[in-house]
């Protein structure tokens, strides 16, 4: 699918705001080393061109099959590897998945992301969550899955399933991967975010700050996301969280600040995309998230659990929305 570099959408009041694929890493990381106040300033006005700026889209994540991974992701607590007390389960039940689906509903999510701890799904397994997708497309719900690589056939049978989007993360810079993955490839990932592009699904694409990184490698991230032939339609941010017994555990927090400048970057790069303020939010503070929101964080999980880790309780974000005036909802 080729794109010019250099393309432009039309915003709400008709201008043309450009869609720029061609961003160097000097140019990101000034960016990111402009005075906060500018750089907020920059991606607000990116933002409000493009979206209403008090509205803030919910989507619920599930775990549909827990643990056991073979992978060595070293932030994650499912890898097989790493002693952190998650349990291996096995798939879940269809009736239990449209069951929490209907539940996140209820709660105001407009889209319902099944994750699995898989390196790539089994033809069987892949029935059955292409069934899930059916149901929950059937609530009158967004449909996202994350199962890990996925070859042709696989992507083909998601998108004839009507699966809205995929999640598949670059998770960090190609030159930072190394230290965080060994068994699998910066490149098996752009090559299963190029097959879902081809099947027409909608691309959800980020990463994961906080993890022992330097800006130079967030700044690089960003610009490996920015430079996809199209920018993915969803980027979720999420900031590490810690859990005892990964590699990653204990590594020094991430300033704050450092965080909302990385998200005003993915605002400003990614001018029409989602860009979602994911994991992280159970210990950050109403403060951080409010700038984050500022920044352009248009996106959020709701519900009370990641896949396997907390997240804010409902009531605890539709206080924060009260305070800060934001609605629920999609653009
Ligand atoms: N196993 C599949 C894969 O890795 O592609 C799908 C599920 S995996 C848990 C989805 C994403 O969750 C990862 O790519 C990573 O970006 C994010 N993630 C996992 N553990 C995390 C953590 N402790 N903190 C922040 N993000 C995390
Ligand atoms: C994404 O970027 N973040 C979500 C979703 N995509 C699948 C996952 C966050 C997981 C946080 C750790 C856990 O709860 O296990
Ligand atoms: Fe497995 Fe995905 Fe966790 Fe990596 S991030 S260990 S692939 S579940």
């Amino acid at each position: 699918m080729n794109q010019p570099a250099t393309e432009t959408m039309r915003d709400a009041q008709g201008a043309a705001v450009p869609l720029r694929h061609d961003w160097s890493r000097d140019e990101i990381e000034a960016l990111f080393a402009l005075p906060l106040n500018d750089l907020l300033f920059r991606a607000q006005s990116v933002h409000r061109s493009v979206f209403d700026p008090n509205r803030v889209q919910l989507s619920t994540l599930l775990s549909i099959k827990t643990g056991g991974c073979p992978e060595d992701c070293a932030y994650c607590p499912q890898s097989a590897r790493y002693k952190t007390g998650v349990e291996a389960e096995r798939l879940l039940a269809v009736d239990a998945v449209l069951e929490a689906a209907a539940r996140a509903k209820a709660g105001g999510a407009t889209r319902f992301c099944m994750g699995a701890a898989w390196r790539s799904p089994r033809d069987r397994d892949l029935e059955t969550v292409c069934e899930m997708i059916e149901g929950v497309k059937g609530l009158g719900l967004e449909t996202c899955v994350t199962l890990g690589m996925l070859s042709d056939a696989q992507t083909k049978r998601l998108a004839d399933a009507g699966l809205d989007y995929y999640n598949h993360n670059i998770d960090t810079s190609e030159e930072y991967y190394g230290e965080i993955i060994t068994t699998r490839e910066y490149q098996d990932r752009l090559d299963t975010l190029e097959r879902v592009r081809e099947a027409g699904i909608h691309v959800c694409c980020g990463g994961i700050v906080g993890m022992g990184e330097s800006r130079g490698d967030r700044a690089g991230m960003l610009q490996t996301l920015a430079n996809l032939p199209r920018h993915p339609e969803s980027v979720p941010i999420n900031l590490l969280v810690q859990v005892e017994g990964t590699p990653l555990h204990g590594q020094d927090v991430l300033d704050p600040i450092e965080f909302v400048r990385s998200i005003a970057v993915a605002r400003i790069l990614m001018p029409v995309s989602f860009v979602r303020l994911s994991a992280g939010r159970e210990h950050m503070s109403d403060e951080a998230q409010a700038l984050c929101f500022h920044a352009g964080a248009n996106s959020i999980f709701c519900g009370p659990r990641l896949l396997t880790t907390p997240n804010p309780a409902r009531d605890r974000d539709a206080a924060l929305f009260e305070r800060l005036g934001i609605e629920a909802g999609g653009a």
